[in-house]
């Protein structure tokens, strides 16, 4: 029977687990949260800083190879906010969606694009491998869907006429930011350990 990796991914965000997990099944990959208290200090300026803070922080607290994901929705006509900002714009998704659409009003230029940065840590926190992934888009005037989580209500993906939470699991799935620094990761991965 092969023997699987275990990498613990560096989140307190359970949807991450979910898109993670799904988008590795049957690649011998096995990730597990980390056991007891994740908590690190998001300090960074970028996506690439915050994502070593977490993954290092991980590999500390578990003495494995962790892998993080910093990620977050860019728009441009607000001068690439939310950005490293995302999860904390508000204080809960339904308010955090609001404030988008309030700043951004009636504002021609709806450009967005998720970014994806993943680290990869070894048991001692050294940094192994990072990549990134995006996902191009465009700011809804209002929002549509109920699958996935964030910011999805609103991003309408660029060749698609529906939001990322109109699209089933398995779409997104393909065709996200995630997805897409996943695949980066998971060859590293493959090729390395
Ligand atoms: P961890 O730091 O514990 O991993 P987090 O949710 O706080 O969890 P981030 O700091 O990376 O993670 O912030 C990511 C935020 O960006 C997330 O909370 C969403 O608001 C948004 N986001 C990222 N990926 C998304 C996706 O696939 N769909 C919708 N929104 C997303």
């Amino acid at each position: 029977m092969e023997n699987k990796i275990k990498i613990v991914l560096a989140t307190g965000n359970p949807h991450k687990l979910e898109e993670i997990s799904e988008i590795t099944n049957g690649s011998g990959i096995e990730f597990v949260l980390p056991s007891g208290n994740f908590d690190p200090i998001e300090n960074g300026k970028t996506f690439e800083d915050n994502s070593v803070i977490k993954a290092k922080e991980a590999s500390k607290i578990s003495g494995g190879i962790a892998l993080a994901d910093d990620s977050g929705l860019c728009v441009e006509a607000l001068n690439g906010e939310p950005g490293i900002h995302s999860a904390r714009y508000d204080t809960t998704p339904q308010r955090r969606i609001d404030k988008l659409l309030k700043n951004l009003a009636d504002t021609a230029n709806r450009k967005a694009k998720f970014v994806c940065v993943m680290t990869l840590t070894d048991k001692d926190g050294n940094i192994l491998h990072q990549v990134k992934g995006e996902c191009h888009g465009q700011i809804a005037k209002e929002q549509f869907g109920t699958n996935g989580f964030g910011y999805d209500p609103v991003f309408l993906v660029d060749g698609y006429d529906i939001t990322m939470a109109q699209m089933s699991e398995e779409l997104k799935n393909k065709i996200s930011h995630r997805a897409n620094a996943l695949s980066k990761m998971i060859r590293f991965i493959k090729e390395n350990l």
